[in-house]
């Protein structure tokens, strides 16, 4: 006999689940109402949980009739057993049910933020050895804890350019690689005066570099397209001391430059950085599948643009986690306010507020 549990919106919808998988003589054992995604009660939704079991029971009755008929006693004392062995199972089942409250609550959160279970498991596991279940419930100590446990989770490195250094950007089409650009350009050659040399790799798009030549011509920084390694190295062997800054641009999001095309324009270049461009909008996933595709390249830094499109950058948190550290966060389109080194940035005050709610 297997006991299963159903969690749907409504009772409603559980017995239509429940019915589909263990048919119309299924018994229902518990039910209970459960919320998900709120921290101490706050927000989330309300669902039904329903324990329910298939009454295979009957099945077997009918088969033992055959040989010997059994009493109505034998019967309801072979029920009383089985109910027994349900009851038991359940309590089986709370003493598993993973952590106490609220840290049950959290380790769910967690997982709904983007951690697979079982980092959410080991990360609520060290909690529970470090606070008890009252100072959970008290909003500013978890807080603190939540803020000590991931301190240190994002890696970051103040970034200075000096001169004669190369900094390429790359990423995929549309995540702010040249208005990220443009904003560093600005602060390295407007307010610190430092000369500095825009070049756009751009085999395809001329309007994509056109874009980086208009940032370029507006702040007066000399700008050129790039259409081979060879010419690249002819440019920036004669201009010694600049800071180059350079911008990669594919045609669409499905046809970006290759990764190869890109690679030999490295190899040949050799910046001091590679800057990977990641949207804090994007999915855990796509921000992992962006890192694996642009890794080859050599990445040494990540930059963290449209903070201010999202209210949750936990999950390309978690992406860039065991990447390379973050250099510079981007948080709106103003060319060149929105920018923000990221040794700068409190990315836990963040984090707890996504955790913990706001
Ligand atoms: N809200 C917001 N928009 C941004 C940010 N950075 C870039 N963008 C916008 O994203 C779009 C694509 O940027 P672009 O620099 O052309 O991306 P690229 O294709 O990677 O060069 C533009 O509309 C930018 O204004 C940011 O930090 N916040
Ligand atoms: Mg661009």
């Amino acid at each position: 006999m297997e006991l299963k549990k159903y969690t749907a919106q409504t009772m409603a919808e559980a017995m239509i689940k429940i019915k589909e998988e263990l048919g119309e003589d299924a018994i229902i054992v518990q039910t209970r109402k459960i919320k998900r995604g709120s921290f101490l009660g706050i927000g989330g939704k309300t669902y039904v949980e329903v324990m329910a079991i298939k009454d295979d029971e009957k099945v077997v009755r009918e088969e033992k009739r055959m040989p010997s008929q059994k009493t109505i006693e034998e019967e309801i004392a072979e029920i009383k057993m089985s109910i027994k062995g349900v009851s038991e199972k359940i309590s089986e089942v709370r003493m598993t049910g993973l952590f106490p409250e609220p840290f049950e609550n959290l380790r769910i959160r967690l997982i709904e933020l983007g951690m697979n279970p079982s980092e959410s498991f080991s990360i609520v596991s060290d909690l529970t050895k470090k606070m008890t279940v009252e100072d959970a419930k008290d909003k500013q100590k978890i807080e603190f804890a939540i803020r000590q446990l991931f301190d240190n989770f994002v890696k970051r490195q103040k970034v200075n350019f000096s001169s004669g250094q190369k900094a390429i950007f790359i990423g995929p089409t549309g995540v702010g690689k040249t208005t990220t650009i443009a904003k560093i350009a600005a602060k390295l050659g407007l307010k610190d005066k430092l000369p500095l040399l825009i070049l756009s790799f751009d085999t395809y798009r001329i309007s994509a570099a056109q874009q980086m030549k208009t940032y370029a011509d507006i702040m007066h920084i000399p700008f050129d397209v790039i259409y081979t390694p060879d010419q690249a190295m002819e440019i920036i062997s004669s201009t010694p001391n600049r800071i180059i800054l350079i911008d990669t641009a594919g045609r669409s999001q499905f046809d970006e430059l290759k990764i190869s095309e890109i690679e030999t324009y490295v190899k040949t270049i050799k910046p001091e950085f590679v800057f990977l461009v990641i949207d804090a909008t994007k999915k855990r996933m796509d921000v992992e599948e962006n890192i694996k595709h642009f890794s080859p390249i050599g990445i040494t830094h990540v930059v963290l643009t449209k903070i201010d499109e999202t209210v949750s950058i936990f999950g390309p948190l978690m992406a860039i986690r065991d990447s390379k550290p973050v250099a510079f966060v981007t948080n709106g389109q103003s060319v060149p306010g929105d920018i923000i080194s990221a040794a700068d940035f409190d990315f836990e005050d963040f984090i707890v507020k996504e955790v913990v709610g706001r």
